[in-house]
């Protein structure tokens, strides 16, 4: 049991607990070690681990309800140019190390927003849109204003702008919304770890704050509109509902999460 509590976590993030009571040696609790269960894989439950997860998701039935939305604030740590930021960066080997849940991934730092985009969308830790979001107003940023800022620093508007930008007005103010799309419900915050010499600061907003958006929509197994087969981990739909795209329309996560239309 105290080797179990190592690795026990709450909504998907770790959080390490001492079997027994705090104050004594838990080790010594009389039953530490004769008291054993099965650490499953992932993608596997039961006393067991012999039982298959089925994907889960957002019951398109319950309306009025959106994914979580975290705001990522990444700062450089001096007063630079935009365009001295984009060299800076681009010839800058460090990187960003952003933990969610039990997954990491490490983004360069000089990555564009599409790039960041790219890297949480292929390393399997979760599928995002991310934009630019304007931190003054609490909302996504224009195209038109993204354009008129790089026009206003000398940029064209294909300029690929960094993630991290000078904490200086006026980039001081912008960030990145990340939109979750393959994982529905209330999610624990991104992390992030990174070398304060290259980067100021990071900051992520969760569950209201700068505009952040706690997710509020259901994370049922095959979406509470069909049945989960433990034995292989495939729902089975009911009839009207097949597979989603995290945010209500047709895609391919088989989960049962997209609502086909009666006409
Ligand atoms: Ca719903
Ligand atoms: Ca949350």
């Amino acid at each position: 049991m105290p080797q179990l509590g190592q690795h026990a976590t709450k909504n998907g993030d770790l959080v390490s607990v001492s079997y027994g009571h705090p104050d004594t040696q838990h080790t010594k609790t009389w039953d530490s070690s004769s008291t054993q269960g099965c650490l499953c894989d992932d993608g596997y439950h039961g006393y067991d681990c012999s039982f298959r997860d089925c994907p889960s998701g957002d019951d398109p039935r319950t309306m009025g309800q959106h994914n979580e939305r975290q705001i990522v604030h990444c700062r450089l740590p001096v007063q630079l140019s935009l365009e001295s930021s984009v060299i800076q960066q681009a010839n800058s080997p460090k990187s960003i190390n952003f933990q969610y849940r039990r997954h990491a991934i490490d983004v360069p730092v000089g990555s564009s927003i599409d790039e960041f985009q790219e890297l949480f969308n292929t390393a399997g830790l979760l599928k995002v849109k991310i934009s630019y979001f304007n931190l003054t107003r609490l909302e996504l940023c224009s195209e038109e204003e993204i354009d008129s800022f790089l026009l206003a620093n000398g940029h064209n508007a294909d300029t690929a702008v960094p993630i991290c930008l000078p904490q200086a007005i006026p980039y001081a103010d912008i960030g990145l919304s990340v939109d979750f799309i393959s994982d529905s419900g209330d999610v624990p915050a991104i992390r992030a770890s990174y070398d304060s010499v290259v980067l100021g600061g990071i900051d992520i907003y969760t569950d209201g704050l700068f505009g952040s958006l706690k997710g509020t929509t259901e994370n049922e197994p095959c979406s509470g509109r069909g049945i989960c087969s433990a034995v292989n981990g495939r729902c089975d739909c009911f009839q009207g509902f097949r597979s989603s795209d995290g945010i209500g329309g047709p895609g391919p996560l088989m989960d049962c999460g997209y609502q086909e239309s009666l006409f």
